[in-house]
């Protein structure tokens, strides 16, 4: 299948983040895409995205977000701003009284839901490129092929109509879903990332015709802690929370259950946010899913029928990054040519 990638994403490249009161080193770094490139460019064909501009991002986002992210960082260094512009004062409901402030240090915390997710001088370019990958993986898509592999970054799930978080800042998957939605019909997206997708959830509560079925980490005990549970979300949402610790063969049960939900729903084409932070390897999640898992889930996937958009979300560095990628690959390859 083809790849869709680009050497934008460098422009964003944080070096720390902050986690529950300590500063350490970033974990959503550039080598993820050269790691995952290296074990897949070989097999499968990369190309560089199209740029679609900003109307398939407003199907999604708020206007005025789209303007604070685009306009952040010169605002920042405008206001005597020199490093990342991180947010560290949120706007919980009952903290606020009125509008959003107008300058780039007061908004971005009524715009960003953690301390992770800064803005630094390039990263309006690399999410606006991250999310033309996806675009661009939905129109192959609507042009016949049988699967595409959108390898976004920085990631895009916990990114929602009004705001940025989990290293999320423009929600590509959900950017191709609404594209494929228009062109095409009912569409599903699965969501095999370790974290529950939250901003994708939001994003199309209100929409019975895009259905969002997410497989992740118990949200009592996992970031993004204030959703994910059974209950949550529109009258299209499928939530499919797993304790710590989880492996292969009860998340493939909850697999089970996701895809025909999927099927049920009977959409003209599936998006899966790829996470690998489920890994065993992975250094931040907390299942113990092995190459054999993503293997089973890109068999599932292009069991399903339609065709199938891949868009890249979490999943960080260790030396299982690449393989876990191109186990599920070629599975969605294999099982789309049978
Ligand atoms: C796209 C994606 O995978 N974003 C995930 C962002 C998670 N950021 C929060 C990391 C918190 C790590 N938890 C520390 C647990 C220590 N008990
Ligand atoms: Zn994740």
């Amino acid at each position: 299948m083809h790849v869709v990638a680009t050497g934008t994403h460098r422009d964003h490249a944080p070096r720390t983040e902050f986690v529950l009161g300590e500063v350490v080193p970033a974990y959503e770094v550039p080598e993820r895409v050269d790691r995952i490139l290296e074990a897949v460019s070989e097999a499968h064909p990369v190309s560089e995205p199209t740029e679609h501009g900003r109307s398939p991002l407003e199907r999604i986002h708020d206007p005025a977000y789209l303007d604070h992210l685009a306009s952040a960082w010169r605002d920042w260094v405008a206001e005597g701003g020199a490093g990342p512009l991180a947010a560290d004062t949120f706007a919980l409901p009952d903290v606020v009284a009125g509008p959003r402030p107008r300058g780039a240090e007061a908004r971005v915390g009524a715009y960003t839901f953690d301390a992770s997710t800064p803005i630094l001088e390039g990263t309006w370019r690399a999410a606006a490129a991250a999310a033309d990958c996806a675009l661009t993986g939905a129109d192959l898509l609507l042009g016949g092929e049988r699967a595409a592999y959108a390898l976004c970054r920085p990631p895009g799930h916990h990114a929602g109509r009004t705001f940025a978080g989990g290293y999320c800042y423009l929600n590509s998957a959900a950017a191709a879903a609404a594209a494929l939605r228009e062109e095409a019909g009912p569409v599903a997206i699965l969501d095999v990332d370790y974290h529950h997708g939250n901003g994708t959830q939001e994003i199309f509560r209100d929409d019975p015709t895009v259905l969002y079925v997410s497989i992740h980490a118990d949200p009592d005990v996992e970031y993004p802690y204030f959703t994910g549970r059974e209950a949550d979300g529109g009258e299209a949402t499928v939530n499919l929370p797993l304790p710590l610790g989880t492996g292969d063969d009860v998340y493939l049960q909850a697999a089970e259950r996701a895809f025909a939900r999927t099927a049920d729903h009977a959409p003209e084409a599936l998006v899966v946010s790829l996470g690998l932070d489920a890994h065993e390897d992975d250094p931040m999640g907390r299942f113990a899913l092995t190459d054999e898992a993503f293997r089973a889930l890109g068999s599932m996937a292009a069991a399903l029928g339609p065709p199938v958009l891949i868009v890249q979300e979490g999943g960080y560095l260790s030396e299982s990054l690449g393989g876990a990628v191109r186990a599920f690959l070629d599975a969605v390859d294999q099982g789309s040519s049978a």
